[in-house]
């Protein structure tokens, strides 16, 4: 297959809350991507700050370390052609207010900075991102 790339997603602690895991897989599932790994963590304050490094110092910083801090998550890293733009386009836009209906954002969220999922936005942060769940053994295919 051309162009097959992989990307990470992390579904927040709301999707638990809200009991919307199945919802979410279902959906990559259906949409063709194939789940290479997939674990629950516990954030620790540092895997949090790693994660939304690039923000750090902006106003909303704190709120959205504090959303993930000590809260359940679901990591994973799927693959498929194209595979970042497509889960960036099934998530949709950042604020769920401008997500379009059909996308997981736009059909499932309300707040901005509790928005559900994220998704990584190019293959420098899927590199970054993907490390600090995953170890390169486990994401070897079997
Ligand atoms: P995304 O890649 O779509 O998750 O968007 P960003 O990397 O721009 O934002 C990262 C997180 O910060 C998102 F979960 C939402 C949150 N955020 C705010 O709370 N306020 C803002 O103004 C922008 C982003």
């Amino acid at each position: 297959m051309e162009e097959v790339e992989r990307t990470f997603i992390m579904l927040k602690p709301s999707c638990l809350d809200r009991g919307l895991v199945g919802e979410i897989i279902s959906r990559l599932e259906k949409k063709g991507l194939k789940i290479i790994q997939m674990k629950f963590f516990k954030m620790s304050r540092e895997m949090a700050e790693e994660l939304y490094l690039i923000h750090k110092g902006k106003d909303f910083y704190e709120k959205l370390v504090r959303i993930l801090e000590g809260k359940r998550i679901v990591a994973m890293v799927v693959e498929g052609r194209k595979a970042i733009e497509v889960v960036r386009r099934m998530i949709g836009a950042t604020d769920p207010v401008h997500a379009e209906p059909g996308t997981i954002r736009g059909d499932l969220a309300m707040d901005l900075t509790d928005n559900l999922i994220h998704a990584s936005d190019g293959v420098e942060s899927y590199l970054r991102e993907y490390k600090i769940f995953f170890s390169e053994d486990e994401l070897q295919t079997y």
